[in-house]
Parts: C-alpha cells; sequence; structure tokens
C-alpha cells in the first residue's frame, strides 16, 4: 500500500491539473476569448474565422439588415440566389406535382397572358405543372404554347364590383380548392398576383411546407415601420412590438394543406371583420401576416422573388425573378 502511495501525483499536479481543466471548460463557454489566443495558434485563428463566418451567416451584419441572413431566428432557411443547388433539388423533386394558382379578374385579364407566357419561360421548368386560373372572362382568355408536363384549368368566378371584395375572395375560393380539388392533383400550391412576370429562373428551390416572401418594399424595415392592421378590433391585428417580416399577399405558397390552412384562417378572419364592420388595411395580406406572425413559415423567399424595378435598395437584388408590371391602379381597379 505504502509503495502505491509513493506512485500517486502530488496535489501540486493534480491542482495544476484541475487549474487547466477550468481554462479549458471556460474557453469553450466563452468562445470570444479565443481573440485572446488566435495570434499564438494560426490553427486557433482558422477555428475563430470560421465561427465569426458563421454568426454572420447567422444572424447578419446588421440585425437590423436581418431579412439579408440566410436563416430566420426559427431557423426557416431565407432564400436568396446562391444557397441552393438546383440539380440536387430538381432530383428530390422529380416526381412533385406543383400548382399555381391566379386571378385574372376584371380588367387584370389583361396581365394574364404575359403572365403566363413568362411562367412557361422560368417557372418550375421541366416539372410537372397544373395552373389554376381564375376569372369572370373564361371566354377571353387566350392560352399560351403549354410545354408537355403541364395543363392549365380555366375557372370562373363572379366579379366583385369592388377591388377589395376581389383581392379577399381569393382567400374562399381557395380555401374551397385546397380543401377539395387540389389535394387530388398537386403536392405544393404556389399563389401568385397576376400583374407580375416571371424574369429569371423560379423553381422547386422555393417549395416548402409554408413559404412566404419578403415584401420587396419593407425587407429592410423594422417591425414598427410595417403596415399591419393595427387596430384591436380587426382579427389581423397585430400588436405593436411584434412581427417579424412584412409578407406580400402577391406571392406565397406551400403543402396543400397547410395552404388550406391559412386561406381558412384568413377567410375566416375576413368574415369576422366584415361582421364587425371593419376591413383590415391591406385586405387579405394583413391577414395573411396575422396567421404567418403565429404559424411560422418554413421557408422564407427573398425579395429577388418579388420584385418591382422602381423601388430603391435595388443592389441587394442579384437576380430579379418575378417582376412587378406597372400599372394605373385607378384605371385597372374600376
Ligand atoms: C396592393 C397592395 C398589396 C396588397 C394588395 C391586395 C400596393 C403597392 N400593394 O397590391 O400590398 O394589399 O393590393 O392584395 O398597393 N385582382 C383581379 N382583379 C381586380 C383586382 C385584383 O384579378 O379587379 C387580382 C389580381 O390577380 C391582382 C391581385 O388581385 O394581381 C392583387 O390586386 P392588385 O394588383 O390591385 O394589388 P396590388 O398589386 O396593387
Amino acid at each position: 500500500m505504502k509503495e502505491r502511495w509513493k506512485n500517486m501525483p502530488s496535489p501540486t499536479y493534480i491542482v495544476g491539473f484541475l487549474f487547466l481543466l477550468f481554462i479549458v471548460g471556460f474557453c469553450i463557454q466563452y468562445t470570444d476569448l479565443l481573440i485572446l489566443f488566435k495570434q499564438l495558434n494560426p490553427k486557433l485563428d482558422e477555428n475563430y474565422k470560421e465561427l465569426e463566418h458563421c454568426k454572420t451567416l447567422l444572424y447578419g451584419e446588421n440585425k437590423k439588415k436581418r431579412a439579408l441572413n440566410v436563416l430566420t431566428p426559427w431557423l426557416a432557411p431565407i432564400i436568396w440566389n446562391g444557397t441552393f443547388n438546383i440539380t440536387v433539388l430538381d432530383a428530390q423533386h422529380k416526381d412533385t406535382r406543383i400548382g399555381l394558382s391566379v386571378f385574372g379578374v376584371k380588367k387584370y385579364i389583361r396581365f394574364l397572358l404575359p403572365f403566363l407566357e413568362s411562367a412557361e419561360r422560368y417557372f418550375m421548368v421541366g416539372h410537372n405543372v397544373t395552373y389554376y386560373v381564375f376569372t369572370d372572362k373564361v371566354n377571353d382568355v387566350v392560352k399560351p404554347k403549354i410545354a408537355e408536363g403541364r395543363t392549365l384549368q380555366l375557372h370562373d368566378v363572379t366579379a366583385d364590383k369592388r377591388w377589395q371584395d376581389v383581392v379577399m375572395r381569393r382567400m374562399e375560393i381557395l380555401t374551397a380548392f385546397a380543401k377539395e380539388r387540389m389535394p387530388k392533383e398537386i403536392d405544393y400550391l404556389v399563389c401568385a398576383d397576376v400583374d407580375m412576370v416571371f424574369n429569371d429562373h423560379v423553381g422547386v428551390e422555393i417549395l416548402g411546407d409554408l413559404v412566404a416572401t419578403l415584401h420587396p418594399g419593407f425587407f429592410l424595415s423594422e417591425p414598427e415601420g410595417f403596415t399591419y392592421e393595427r387596430r384591436p378590433i380587426s382579427a389581423a391585428y397585430i400588436p405593436h412590438g411584434q412581427g417579424d417580416f412584412y409578407y406580400p399577399a402577391a406571392f406565397y405558397g406551400g403543402k396543400v394543406d397547410e395552404i388550406y390552412k391559412l386561406h381558412l384562417a384568413c377567410h375566416k378572419g375576413i368574415e369576422e371583420d366584415r361582421k364587425n364592420k371593419i376591413e383590415a388595411i391591406w385586405q387579405e395580406e394583413s391577414h395573411i401576416n396575422r396567421y404567418l406572425l403565429y404559424n411560422k413559415p418554413t421557408k422564407i423567399l427573398s425579395p429577388e422573388y418579388l420584385w418591382d424595378n422602381n423601388l430603391p435598395s435595388g443592389e441587394y437584388i442579384k437576380r430579379r425573378r418575378f417582376l412587378a408590371v406597372h400599372k394605373n391602379h385607378q384605371e385597372v381597379r374600376n
């Protein structure tokens, strides 16, 4: 026994070893302390740079511009040019069935042909696509040449007098379609405004359970500047101090069952508002924003996927994939 005790490390060694363990643990906990060592060890310096790079990708260089990041705080990807490999994604989605819904009611029928022609050129090229066109002028629709594997459906809808009712009714119609017809025909639905043209690749990288786009006019703004519905009496109400991003009603999508839930919630909200004699500030868009605050999108599209060449901050937009067609609001809505 005595002999063994003689071979044990001395108390000084034990204390020294424990102190070393403490220092290592401390450094792991507080990674910023790596700065202290980075110049001493080139390997550590590399690790530090990598860590800083990850932080930049995750949180952005400037927290105010969080829309420029590639991940949301709830870890949904934000799709910017260069963040995906389309070859890999195309292979994953080779059997996926995709719907694209669009409304061309009253004078908006004039935007339909350029919209569809541009979709044939850039939207989900090589994939199985069904266009769901809703219009009050089925007989006036000029059909473009549609590629193999793609189909065009025309559906008759009533023309509401007020443009606000036209845009809001989309929620009601799409609720019914996403419940009954679409589950048999498609896996994902993408919903778009018609006064737009596809101008560059828009492919399966945009597919996800629940997908929304960053509004091109607000992607650099703080939530306090968003035009959310702020009146508590509306079902679209979002209190001050809340909100992640501002999402437009002009381009969003998701799996059919998720999109059904979104449309149903917005339709119910609109009906509730109607009973309370109130209309949300930006109609269905306000209700969509409310829904997406409490049901976070699983994927977000950068404003590359909804851009207007009249807007500032174009330097951030390397690919202008889906572009607004300029129109005279007064003329076209009457
Ligand atoms: C405005 C708002 C937008 C949103 C939207 C209502 C601006 C800059 N943006 O967008 O944030 O609130 O209104 O959704 O003002 N449509 C018809 N026939 C009509 C009216 C509308 O088919 O008579 C359809 C059509 O598909 C159109 C979509 O509804 O693209 C949206 O209407 P809009 O184009 O008048 O809305 P927009 O782009 O001015």
